[in-house]
């Protein structure tokens, strides 16, 4: 509610802007894929979250991105997720120009996307990479959409859970991330996910997402195949952020 109340002060949002004017950056895509594959990369897409579904608000919600994302940078982040999905995350688009400006390494936009005005909006506000969950999809949404992300330039980051969805998975798409969450429990089951990568064709790099708690389970993942790792609570709940990554 603060943010909000600091926005009304500023003379117009980024949102305003591209809604009211058409006006849109035209950054440069950056990629995740490379970034991930890069001789000795962290692989770790650290996120910015302020509040989820299973835990409510984070301590970090009143954070402004600059404070929670440099850190995360200087540390060495392979990549920057961040959710823009304002009603269960309480982020917003202007989370995501706001870390584009500030960072080098390449963004997820973290939201429901369903429609391709979003991917569109996605490219407008500095996203790199954008996020497909196959369970909100079908295979035929999947690869429309991501036909779509790949005309703009950006990467497309399929996030699936289980076998049934790796149908979803298509050429269009170049990452596959395994939710080691069930969106429907929340219930987090990390051999679940092992099992399960063993079954994704070779040709995708593989993000392992969601529970990921310390470095053994990282190097546990890491020795199975996956080459990317995304951590938002375990980051998001800390003081300071930069301090949890470091450990
Ligand atoms: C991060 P965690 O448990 O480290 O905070 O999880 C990320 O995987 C999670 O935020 C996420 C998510 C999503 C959020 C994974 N898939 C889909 C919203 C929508």
């Amino acid at each position: 509610h603060k943010r909000k109340e600091v926005e009304k002060y500023k003379p117009l949002s980024s949102v305003e802007r591209f809604e009211k004017e058409g006006f849109f950056w035209n950054f440069t895509v950056r990629s995740l894929k490379q970034s991930l594959l890069k001789e000795g990369s962290t692989g770790i897409i650290a996120e910015f979250k302020r509040k989820s579904p299973s835990k409510g608000w984070l301590k970090n919600q009143e954070l402004e991105a600059e404070v929670v994302v440099v850190p995360y940078d200087k540390l060495g982040a392979a990549g920057i997720s961040v959710l823009t999905d304002t009603e269960f995350f309480g982020g917003d688009l202007d989370d995501l120009i706001q870390t584009k400006i500030i960072t080098d390494t390449p963004i997820l936009r973290k939201d429901f996307i369903i429609d391709p005005w979003q991917i569109a909006e996605a490219k407008a506000f500095g996203a790199d990479v954008i996020l497909l969950i196959a369970a909100c999809l079908t295979p035929k949404e999947v690869k429309d959409l991501a036909a779509y992300t790949k005309s703009l330039g950006l990467e497309v980051l399929l996030e699936i859970h289980n076998e049934e969805e790796l149908g979803h998975i298509c050429d269009e798409v170049d990452l596959v991330g395994v939710n080691n969450r069930n969106l429907k429990t929340f219930e987090v089951n990390i051999e679940h996910s092992m099992e399960l990568i063993k079954k994704i064709p070779s040709d995708k790099v593989v993000i392992a997402e969601s529970g990921i708690s310390n470095v053994e389970t990282i190097v546990t993942l890491k020795r199975e195949g996956f080459k990317g790792f995304l951590i938002g609570e375990t980051f998001m709940k800390e003081p300071e952020p930069a301090v949890a990554f470091a450990n």
